[in-house]
C-alpha cells in the first residue's frame, strides 16, 4: 500500500509484456569475453600485500565500479527518444555527485549496458556474481502519484530466446518501488552462485512460454547455467515479464553499478601458488 492509497501493481495486466517487449528487440552478438588474466594479476597483487583495496584483498576476486564522476557511461544506456531522455546527471548522484539519469515517459524502462566486458560475457568462469546498484525515484506515474513499479535486474542471451523473442533472460526481481522511495537512494544487490544449473529462488526465466499457464519461461533446452555463460547483455528494468504497464512518467537515477567476481576454487587454489611463489621472489 503505497502513501498515497495505491495498491501495489495498480494498473498491471498480466500476460502481455512480450508484444511490448518484442518491441524493444535490439540485435546484439553475444561476445564472449576472457578476463582470467586481469584477476590473475589482481588476486596476485592482493596476495603479496601490494593491494590497497581492503575488497579485493579480502574476496579475492575483481570489482568493477561505474559512479559516472569521470562524465562516462562505460557502456550504460538508458531510453531515448520520443519519450524523453537518459544523461549523466552531475549532481543528482549518491552524496550529491554524479548519476545516471532518465526521464522517460514509456511502459517502463531499462538501463542496459552490452559492451562493457565487466558486467557482460560468461559468469560461469566465476565462482560467485554479485551485481549491486544504488537507485533513486523521483517520480513514477503522475507527479505526486506514487504508484509501484517492479526494479529487476536481468541477464540477457539474445541468441538463445525463442523465435519471437528478442532474447532469453534469467532475472531477479528486487523488489517494487516507487511508492515510499522518494526519500533517496536505496541500494540493490544480487549475488550469483554460478554453479546452480536451474533457476534458483527468486529467479525467473524469459524467452519462451509455457503452452499452460502462458507465463514467462526459458527456452526449452536453455537453463540457468546457459544464460550465465553467454550474458550479452545486462539490464535494470521495470519490465517484469508477463506484465503490463500503463504509460507513465518516469525520472530514476543510478549510481554505483557495482560487479564483484570471485573465482572459482580451483582456479583460486592455482593462483595462490602464483602468489606465493611471487611473495618469494620478492624477498
Ligand atoms: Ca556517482
Amino acid at each position: 500500500m503505497g502513501q498515497y492509497g495505491i495498491t501495489q501493481g495498480a494498473g498491471v495486466v498480466e500476460h502481455q509484456a512480450r508484444k511490448k517487449r518484442g518491441l524493444a528487440a535490439i540485435e546484439s552478438p553475444p561476445e564472449q569475453h576472457i578476463r582470467m588474466k586481469g584477476i590473475h594479476m589482481k588476486l596476485i597483487t592482493a596476495l603479496i600485500g601490494v593491494s590497497a583495496s581492503a575488497a579485493i584483498a579480502l574476496a579475492g576476486g575483481s570489482t568493477t565500479v561505474v559512479d559516472f564522476e569521470d562524465g562516462l557511461t562505460h557502456g550504460w544506456e538508458g531510453p531515448q527518444g520520443f519519450g524523453g531522455a537518459t544523461m549523466i546527471d552531475n549532481t543528482y548522484g549518491v552524496g550529491g555527485g554524479a548519476g545516471f539519469r532518465t526521464q522517460f515517459n514509456d511502459f517502463g524502462i531499462a538501463f542496459t549496458n552490452s559492451t562493457n566486458a565487466n558486467f557482460t560475457g560468461d559468469y560461469t568462469q566465476f565462482d560467485e556474481v554479485t551485481i549491486s546498484v544504488d537507485l533513486r525515484i523521483d517520480q513514477i506515474g503522475f507527479e505526486g502519484l506514487g504508484i509501484t513499479r517492479p526494479f529487476m535486474l536481468e541477464l540477457r542471451s539474445h541468441d538463445l530466446g525463442d523465435d519471437g523473442y528478442p532474447w532469453a533472460s534469467a532475472f531477479f526481481l528486487f523488489d517494487w518501488v516507487g511508492a515510499d522511495s522518494f526519500t533517496g537512494y536505496q541500494t540493490f544487490s544480487a549475488t550469483i552462485d554460478t554453479s546452480a544449473s536451474d533457476l534458483p529462488v527468486g529467479w525467473g526465466g524469459y524467452g519462451s512460454f509455457d503452452p499452460n499457464t502462458f507465463e514467462s519461461i526459458l527456452p526449452d533446452g536453455v537453463n540457468f547455467s546457459d544464460i550465465l555463460a553467454n550474458v550479452d547483455e545486462i539490464a535494470f528494468s521495470t519490465l517484469l515479464p508477463d506484465f503490463f504497464f500503463t504509460n507513465d512518467d518516469y525520472d530514476m537515477t543510478i549510481d554505483n553499478v557495482t560487479i564483484t567476481t570471485i573465482p572459482v576454487p580451483g582456479a583460486l587454489a592455482v593462483l595462490s601458488i602464483g602468489g606465493l611463489v611471487g611473495t618469494r621472489r620478492r624477498r
